[in-house]
């Protein structure tokens, strides 16, 4: 009962009430199925409940800044990207695994396929949405921690033979002493980057390192994309206001950016089936038909 008041008051489940509802994990589009239409909407796409929820409460002007949303997968795209994210029954070797840490671009892995980094400020939650993104492959630990300054590395995982994707150290607060070269070296050479994950926690907004980091991957030419991350500590209010202005900052200042943040968070897993899918398209590994 506590679970279905709360459901309904944010449309966002807490992991806690997944076992509560009958449902085993929350991270499997499964699960989201199983849920009532408008929860599983709000749970599969939030950026898309969240606007048209909160269409009532927006002034005049903000409404033209309203748009139809570009990335929008069907549920069986959902699920075939999801597949890439399982370990495959009787599988001899391992398709998800942890490959290895680099300081330096040269103790990097070949880089023969494509590759999408997360980056973004000191507990920002790089760490726990790659953990959230690997839930479905036991085998595949990723470190988090409270402490602000945790990962010190380039950290490297496979997708199987389709793509890796790489926890970078935190900006700003408590970074690596050799934070700028490591990274900055690693986005500049890395031929195989097809898409930089910058991450924004969702209640605080952009930051001045974040500004700094923005014109930094302007000025290499990196392709990248906005994560507003802990969507779950927030209210709907100001969830909705944090849309608004990324997406105003996405228009006005940036051009290698795509033009559409993700919301996601890492504990209810609202958010992470679309951001599978994303990675695949952006990785060419699925295409998207819609
Ligand atoms: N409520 C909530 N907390 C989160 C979420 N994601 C991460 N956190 C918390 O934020 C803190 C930092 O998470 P990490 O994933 O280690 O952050 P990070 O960006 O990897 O941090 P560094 O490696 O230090 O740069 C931890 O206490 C997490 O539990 C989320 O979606 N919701
Ligand atoms: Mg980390």
């Amino acid at each position: 009962m506590w679970c279905r008041v709360l459901a309904s008051r944010t449309r966002l489940l807490p992991k806690a009430c997944w076992r509560t509802l009958g449902l085993e994990h929350g991270d499997k589009l499964s699960d989201a199925l199983q849920l009532t239409p408008s929860d599983r909407l709000a749970h599969l796409y939030p950026l898309y409940t969240l606007q048209e929820n909160m269409t009532e409460m927006l002034a005049v002007e903000a409404k033209k800044d309203q748009k139809k949303l570009l990335f929008v997968p069907s549920e069986a795209e959902l699920q075939q990207a999801e597949q890439l994210f399982v370990e495959p029954a009787g599988s001899a070797r391992t398709h998800m695994a942890y490959v290895s840490s680099a300081e330096r671009i040269d103790h990097a892995p070949k880089s023969t396929v494509p590759e999408v980094c997360f980056l973004g400020r000191s507990n920002v939650g790089k760490s726990s949405l790659l953990r959230a993104i690997f839930s479905l492959a036991p085998n595949v630990y990723v470190r988090v921690s409270k402490t602000p300054g945790h990962t010190k590395k380039l950290n490297f995982f496979c997708v199987g033979r389709s793509f890796l994707l790489v926890d970078a150290p935190g900006y700003g607060y408590r970074a690596p002493i050799d934070f700028t070269e490591m990274v900055s070296v690693y986005l500049k050479t890395r031929q195989s980057l097809k898409n930089v994950l910058l991450l924004i926690d969702s209640g605080v907004g952009i930051q001045p390192p974040d500004r700094a980091i923005i014109s930094a991957l302007e000025n290499m030419n990196v392709s990248y994309t906005m994560v507003l991350t802990k969507s779950d500590r927030a209210s709907r209010r100001d969830l909705f206001r944090s849309v608004l202005t990324m997406q105003q900052f996405i228009k006005k200042r940036t051009t290698g950016c795509f033009p559409e943040p993700l919301l996601v968070s890492s504990h209810t897993y609202a958010g992470i089936s679309l951001l599978r899918c994303f990675i695949a398209h952006v990785t060419g590994t699925i295409w998207k038909s819609t």
